[in-house]
């Protein structure tokens, strides 16, 4: 049996811009998961940090957090079996150069910071990051 589990999915600012917030839920709906949660907001500072505190020390730190906060995002609990995997594999890897065509990434993203998706990479970090975005909704 496989396991029923839940994601944080963000359409990153880069994809609201283009518009692509429709393509990406879309995607997601079409492989046969729910989307339990949703909101359009601009993410502060502290919450950029909080999110990606795992690359607090790398060199591209700054650059990402100034992206993530540049604008709205649409920020998502996706439910399903296996989920967290599977968004994993329909966004693609992070670096768009090597996704492949059709996956989120292949098709729509050639930079590294402007990726247009995010997908929790781990069951631990799924419930790190659908708290830190919707624990008081929830
Ligand atoms: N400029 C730059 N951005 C990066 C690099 N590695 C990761 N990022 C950005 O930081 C985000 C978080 O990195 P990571 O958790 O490793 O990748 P993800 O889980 O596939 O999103 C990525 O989605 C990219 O937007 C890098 O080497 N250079
Ligand atoms: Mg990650």
């Amino acid at each position: 049996m496989s396991e029923i589990q839940r994601t944080l999915v963000m359409v990153k600012p880069d994809g609201v811009r283009r518009r692509l917030v429709g393509e990406v839920i879309s995607r997601i709906e079409a492989k046969g998961y729910d989307i339990c949660e949703l909101k359009l907001f601009t993410i502060d500072d502290d919450l950029a940090r909080r999110h990606y505190a795992e690359h607090t020390e790398k060199p591209f730190f700054g650059e990402l957090v100034a992206f993530i906060t540049s604008g709205p995002v649409a920020a998502m609990v996706v439910e399903g079996p296996e989920v967290i995997a599977a968004v994993r594999r329909i966004m693609g890897p992070t670096n768009p150069l090597e996704a492949p065509p059709g996956s989120i990434r292949g098709d729509f993203a050639s930079a590294m910071t402007e990726n247009l998706v995010h997908g929790s990479d781990s069951p631990k970090a799924a419930a790190r990051e659908v708290d830190l975005f919707f624990g008081e909704s929830l």
